[in-house]
């Protein structure tokens, strides 16, 4: 039977992070992924980098794309009544910001680096499921193939079926659904300015982003379960500008879909030899765009227990990985649903919680102190990367 010390379900971010960072502490890991290396590379999903991420890639040396494509950004805007009003992130927390650089070109940096190194990432691997993750040597399972693995990692998003296989009676499920979700598009149009708008209008959310000085991304809120089908291009343009109280620049759209918002946390984050990061563990709804950058937090964390395991045979930063995660976990939904509801237009509110909406978001634009919270949680919680 082949063997590893880490199988690694999943290749999406947290996946190929933690291969990458564990090879470069000399252990041996197989990631089983089961889309296309194509699709992994493809798939248009996050857009911004806290400040400690940026320092992990480029501390990893994953840094170089990333340098001459990425756009930094001091702070963002947020829009209130039609006024748009700066937020500075770097003046308000010393020097930090955030920086735009898509998901699947870190990914495309992760499995550039994985796969010139050598290591052994597994593309179209349909049925993988896990076994005696309980035992001393669980093992991952395929039509045609099985890897003994010291530990499985389940990195497979909220989908994947490594979080399927731990007994439901040994999980605790934490979720919150919301009626309404994102309509987002990506279009061919140069970024009408340079820092991102939140806007707060009366018809709903709206958020004006970007992906490159080509590229404009941008989301309205919707009906959860809306058909993109409802929202013509020019509709959603013209909804795009009145919302955000600007006129973007406009061109083709090269996607549209709808983005359901949800919050999830399963606890614990381990079950006998299986972990479970990233978004197999936890969803955060997106106006804080923190998913990406909360999965690379665990599997730092995680790294650095498994290397003093495999180094002094010490198993307490094993032992502590749920615990140590899950508070960074969910300080970072207590932001995530905050930006959330401080933005978003819920139907079920009425007249009263709208006027405590309206009055908390006066709030943050009055105080110093609120947008100081804003920024340092918007620019990352300190990301502890000694040893990486
Ligand atoms: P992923 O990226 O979902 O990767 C999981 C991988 O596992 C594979 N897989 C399997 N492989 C083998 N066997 C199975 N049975 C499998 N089942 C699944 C999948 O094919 C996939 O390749 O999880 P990961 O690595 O934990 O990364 C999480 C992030 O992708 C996610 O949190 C972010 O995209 C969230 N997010 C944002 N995060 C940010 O940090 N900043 C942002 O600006 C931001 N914006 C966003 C976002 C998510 C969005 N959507 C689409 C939900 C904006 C949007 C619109
Ligand atoms: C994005 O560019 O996709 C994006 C930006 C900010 C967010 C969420 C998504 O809060």
């Amino acid at each position: 039977m082949k063997r590893t010390q880490i199988g690694i379900v999943g290749a999406g971010p947290a996946g190929l992070m933690l291969s990458h960072l564990l090879a470069r502490a000399g252990i041996d890991s197989t990631v089983l992924e089961r889309r296309s290396r194509s699709w992994i590379e493809a798939r248009v999903r996050a857009g911004l980098l806290e400040h400690g991420s940026v320092d992990l890639l480029e501390r990893t040396g994953l840094g170089t794309r990333m340098a001459a494509l990425a756009l930094r950004h001091r702070g963002i805007e947020i829009s209130s009544g039609g006024q748009r009003h700066h937020i500075d992130f770097t003046e308000m927390t010393g020097g930090r910001g955030v920086t735009v650089y898509a998901q699947h070109e870190v990914v495309k940096d992760l499995a550039t680096a994985r796969l010139g190194a050598g290591g052994d990432v597994r593309f179209e691997m349909e049925g993988v499921r896990l076994e005696d993750i309980e035992g001393p040597e669980p093992r991952l399972v395929w039509p045609g193939g099985t890897l003994a693995c010291d530990f499985i990692v389940g990195c497979d998003g909220y989908h994947g079926v490594s979080r399927a296989s731990i007994p439901p009676s040994a999980l605790t499920l934490f979720h919150r659904e919301f009626s309404y979700a994102w309509l987002g598009l990506l279009a061919e149009a140069p970024p009408f300015q340079d820092e991102l708008i939140y806007a707060r209008h009366e018809a709903g959310f709206a958020l004006f982003s970007m992906r490159s000085p080509a590229l404009t991304r941008a989301y309205v809120q919707c009906r959860a379960g809306e058909d993109p089908e409802n929202w013509p291009a020019e509709m959603l343009w013209d909804e795009l500008d009145r919302r955000l109280g600007v006129r973007l620049n406009r061109g083709p759209l090269l996607l549209k879909s709808v983005t359901p918002m949800r919050a999830f946390v399963a606890e614990p984050m381990r079950y006998g030899r299986l972990f479970l990061a990233g978004d197999a563990a936890h969803i955060v709804p997106p106006t804080g765009a923190k998913g990406m950058n909360l999965a690379f937090a665990d599997v730092v964390v995680l790294a650095r227990a498994l290397a003093r395991y495999y180094r002094d045979g010490d198993e307490a930063g094993l032992d502590a990985y749920s615990e140590t995660c899950l508070a960074r976990v969910w300080k970072v939904q207590r932001f995530s649903m905050w930006m959330t509801r401080l933005l978003h237009r819920d139907p079920a509110h009425d007249e009263f919680e709208q006027r405590l909406q309206g009055a908390e978001l006066d709030y943050v634009l009055d105080s110093h102190a609120a947008q100081r919270m804003l920024a340092e949680n918007y620019t990352g919680l300190p990301l502890d990367l000694e040893g990486v």
